[in-house]
């Protein structure tokens, strides 16, 4: 995998860049589209191609384990065979999510017990099973294993799981060398600073991960309920840290304003399950602020859902009304059009990021932006 920094902002620390993998090339800074189970929920993979331009999407480890299960997966040939995708794929590596659905989990020197949220199941991930799990997947980038501690946290906890982040990651590193891609593509392992929101911790955790010398950087631990500020003071004091020609994620984050605010402070990637969660609930997001559709005021609003020219051409042709009118029926069309909708308009708002930041009017375009993003409609 290769970073290239094509420019850096002068006033910022905003960066445009291309990341290489045998899937082809990214350009930063990106939005992952969320694809949980091996599908972006109501959108088909030619249109998030087409139309969404995804240029890579974000798949779950613990999802596609309970579900359909590595058996299927390695006779499907990996997740970009099974699902018909053949653009770059991450997969995170499962902790977080086993803390956020799972039943009984216990956290131990070795990893993570927990019972499927499913079936009742009994499951142990550590590190290495991650890993290899994340490896018969096929994901381009592979995340390291890692304990994302709740908000708020005490600093004596957040620095044990901090610690034993750091022991799980260098397992991880271990791993990764003594095996091989199960396909013909190569996997870079992205490890994740924690810390939770104690500074010190994460100056301590931004130079651990660094050392460990990996193609690419992800922040973990933010966006589970902290002050927004801390989000961004973290955020930058990560990035002041992390070496800046590797590219660096931003795990979980966030709204099209996080979005810009971060990508200011020098983050190239980012997945979130806001555009397609809230999609589904009506809620969609706009140049001009954001829109809850299932709102009586849109019922006779006969204007299109968005008629900016980068706006998802399902959001030109139908109107406020018709979509109000799906989603109060519980259309299934209703929830696809949203979806579009929304991914359609993140993917935007970084291409017409990464433009600004080239040609040297990010700041100017970003200050005007994010106040309007932020209004309820
Ligand atoms: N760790 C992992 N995945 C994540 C997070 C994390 O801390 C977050 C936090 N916002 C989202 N997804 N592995």
């Amino acid at each position: 995998m290769q970073f290239t920094l094509e420019h850096t902002d002068p006033t910022t620390d905003a960066r445009a860049g291309v990341l290489t993998t045998d899937h082809g090339q990214i350009q930063t800074p990106i939005f992952m589209p969320v694809g949980t189970l091996g599908t972006v929920k109501g959108v088909h993979q030619r249109e998030l191609k087409e139309q969404v331009k995804a240029q890579i999407i974000l798949g779950n480890t613990y999802h596609l384990y309970l579900r359909p299960g590595m058996e299927v997966m390695e006779a499907a040939g990996g997740l970009h065979k099974f699902m018909g995708w053949d653009g770059p794929i991450l997969t995170d590596s499962g902790g977080y999510q086993v803390f956020s659905l799972a039943h009984r989990r216990k956290i131990t020197e070795e990893g993570a017990t927990f019972a499927s949220h499913i079936d009742g199941s009994k499951h142990l991930f550590s590190p290495e099973s991650s890993l290899g799990i994340q490896r018969t997947i096929g994901a381009d980038i592979v995340m390291a294993f890692d304990e994302c501690p709740p908000y708020p946290s005490t600093r004596q906890y957040a620095e044990k799981s901090m610690h034993l982040t750091h022991r799980w990651l260098e397992r991880c590193v271990s791993f990764m060398r003594g095996s091989q891609p199960r396909y013909s593509h190569s996997q870079a392992l992205f490890p994740i600073v924690q810390g939770g929101s104690y500074d010190d911790l994460r100056v301590k955790s931004c130079e651990f991960i660094a050392s460990q010398d990996q193609p690419g950087n992800a922040i973990g631990g933010l966006s589970v309920g902290e002050p927004i500020p801390d989000m961004y003071r973290i955020t930058k004091l990560c990035c002041d840290i992390l070496p800046k020609e590797k590219p660096r994620y931003l795990m979980g984050v966030g709204t099209p304003a996080n979005l810009l605010e971060c990508i200011s402070r020098g983050i190239d990637m980012f997945d979130c399950v806001l555009p397609s969660r809230n999609a589904r609930h009506g809620m969609l997001y706009t140049r001009d602020g954001i829109i809850n559709i299932r709102n009586a005021k849109w019922k006779n609003d006969h204007s299109p859902i968005d008629d900016h020219p980068a706006a998802a051409p399902t959001s030109q042709l139908h109107s406020k009304a018709y979509l109000c009118h799906l989603l109060r029926c519980g259309e299934l069309l209703a929830g696809q059009l949203a979806t579009l909708h929304n991914l359609t308009f993140y993917l935007s708002i970084v291409r017409e990021a990464r433009q600004h930041i080239l040609d040297g009017s990010f700041t100017a375009w970003k200050e005007n932006l994010v106040p309007l993003l932020e209004r309820k409609l």
